[in-house]
């Protein structure tokens, strides 16, 4: 699953593709790298983030699900059922909701959705997250979203830890460390670790440097992390280079 992020404040590439036809060349371009499916979204979910008015997300967003899904899989990043049914509409087949509360619009629509996990919202996640054990806690959180959306009807439910969305650093190699719990569920994994903070900063111990690795510079850390689930059994994984993500996966599909 390759991203494309029609924002001006996305943590990676925010501003990069706010403009419609930057955004479906950028679309284009992962297909071509040999994405799957392409994740539109025109709402950060990065921590502190504010939210993006319905209208505003809709503009950002429409113009770019109706010109790339006759190309690839189309699913829509978002929280917000206006937008996940208006871009259903527009040609998108997976809702990817980072609320995990939108299997409804999925329903009503033939949609696929994936649940992801997040503890509170964008604004106020990464506010002193805490678990009793966080493998536990996700994996109940998300057999009973996928088993609420299976019994409303939804044929295709993905879940996904949510890597970063209310977590710590410990947290999150916890929920890489035991993806195979998840997947031992049964149900198809995805999992976003693509250029996130906590590869800045396992990145930077590695490097001595006191300061996360920038966004721009965790490949390896995106690699590392993207084999690792393959590994574990993960069914997709979101990346933002492409190219080279497929090109690890293919080699652990070799395996
Ligand atoms: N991460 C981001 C946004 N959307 N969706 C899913 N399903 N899983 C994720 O891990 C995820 C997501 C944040 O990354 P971005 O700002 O680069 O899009």
């Amino acid at each position: 699953m390759g991203v494309v992020n029609v924002t001006p404040d996305s943590f990676s590439d925010g501003g990069r593709y706010l403009d419609h036809a930057a955004a479906v060349a950028h679309g284009r371009a992962l297909v071509a790298a040999g994405a799957d499916v392409v994740d539109v979204g025109g709402e950060s979910t990065r921590p502190g983030a504010d939210p993006v008015p319905v209208p505003d997300e809709l503009e950002r967003v429409l113009p770019v699900v109706e010109a790339l899904a006759p190309v690839v899989r189309v699913s829509i990043d978002t929280r917000k059922a206006e937008v996940a049914e208006a871009a259903v509409a527009a040609g998108a087949t997976l809702v990817n909701d980072v609320s995990a509360t939108l299997h409804e619009v999925a329903a009503a629509t033939g949609a696929g959705w994936v649940a992801m996990h997040m503890r509170g919202d964008p604004k106020t996640m990464q506010r002193d997250p805490r678990y009793a054990d966080v493998v536990d806690e996700v994996r109940t959180f998300l057999v009973e979203r996928a088993t609420a959306a299976a019994a409303a009807g939804v044929e295709e439910v993905w879940i996904d830890p949510g890597i970063g969305f209310g977590k710590t650093v410990a947290h999150n190699l916890e929920l890489l460390a035991r993806l195979d719990e998840l997947v031992g569920t049964g149900l198809p994994v995805l999992l976003g670790t693509s250029r996130k903070r906590f590869l800045g900063v396992l990145l930077a111990e590695a490097d001595g440097t006191a300061d996360p690795t920038p966004p721009g510079d965790r490949l390896e850390g995106s690699l590392a992390t993207a084999v690792w689930g393959y590994a574990a059994g993960a069914r997709m994984v979101r990346a933002h280079d492409v190219a080279a993500t497929v090109a690890a996966a293919r080699a652990v599909a070799a395996l």
